[in-house]
């Protein structure tokens, strides 16, 4: 981990407001020996993998067993099992961007500086079939740029944005070869929203363009690489290739978008497709510890 070398003394003690987390040895002492940090969008999937994690290395029975959560706030949630930590970090790439400056800020002052992050999560799949679990190799902007835009003091900065490729080899090794789904490696799209941003046509507001241009598009992702859509992956590659962090992202596909927008599969459908990435990621953890 490389950290802002800015902070090395003046924030000892200091207080991250997004986390309501003081950094005193107290709080310190509740992150430290943290390996593993996975992130989900929603703070009940962040508790159910710490509860799945905590039946599977800690020999707990799940059924009496109650994670506790680290945040004492409201906008995120976190959960310890032994050394990974199961974290939220809510929709798009600036609420997972606030996360990861304020995450990584506990892990350096926790003594962490050899963690890795991987985002387990859904998405909408272009041109593979719904169920498809997909790791991201580079993660593209919607102009179909690789990259990350970063604005700061008038200035927009594109930042690379490749996912770590020795994580993405290690998950894709440990995996069994009877999963019963495709686990396949790809490129991603991080939009802005998940309408006009994923070309849909089922959002509030007419979009600009009609069929035909979005038969283009799509079209040119395929040529791409890109498998799917999401919204997070650019701040979660470009953040962690400046920090230092080997970091992926292992996404379900809900839909297989070239054949509409609507998701359609039922709650229990969804619930076994967003199961397949836990198991990805859990299947990992299990050869590393
Ligand atoms: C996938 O699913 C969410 C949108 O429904 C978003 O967080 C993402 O990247
Ligand atoms: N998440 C997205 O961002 N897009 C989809 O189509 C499905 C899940």
């Amino acid at each position: 981990m490389k950290i802002n070398h800015l902070l090395k003394d003046c924030q000892k003690k200091s207080y991250i407001y997004n986390l309501n987390f003081i950094l005193s040895d107290a709080e310190l002492d509740s992150m430290r020996g943290i390996k593993y940090v996975c992130m989900q969008g929603s703070v009940v999937r962040a508790k159910e993998l710490a509860r799945k994690l905590s039946g599977i290395f800690l020999n707990v029975d799940m059924n009496y067993f109650e994670p506790i959560n680290l945040i004492k706030n409201s906008r995120y949630e976190a959960y310890r099992v032994g050394n990974i930590l199961s974290i939220s970090h809510g929709m798009g790439n600036t609420s997972i961007l606030t996360l990861l400056h304020s995450i990584t800020k506990v892990m350096y002052y926790a003594g962490n500086l050899d963690v890795e992050y991987i985002r387990i999560g859904t998405s909408g799949g272009i041109g593979v079939e719904a169920g498809t679990v997909i790791l991201t190799n580079t993660a593209y902007m919607p102009n179909l740029v690789p990259g990350h835009k970063v604005s700061a003091l008038g200035k927009d900065i594109i930042y690379p944005t490749d996912m770590n490729n020795d994580l993405n080899e290690r998950i894709l090794q440990s995996q069994p070869n009877n999963l019963g789904f495709k686990v396949l490696l790809g490129n991603s799209i991080a939009a802005d929203d998940f309408y006009l941003g994923q070309a849909r046509f089922d959002g509030a507001i007419r979009p600009k363009y009609d069929a035909k241009v979005r038969a283009e598009y799509l079209d040119k992702i395929k040529r791409l690489n890109i498998l799917n859509f999401e919204m997070e992956s650019t701040a979660l590659a470009s953040f962690c290739r400046r920090a230092e962090i080997p970091a992926t992202m292992i996404a379900v596909t809900l839909l297989n978008r070239m054949y509409g927008d609507q998701i359609t599969v039922g709650n229990e459908a969804l619930a076994e497709y967003s199961n397949r990435t836990q198991d990805v990621a859990i299947n990992y953890l299990k050869s590393q510890l």
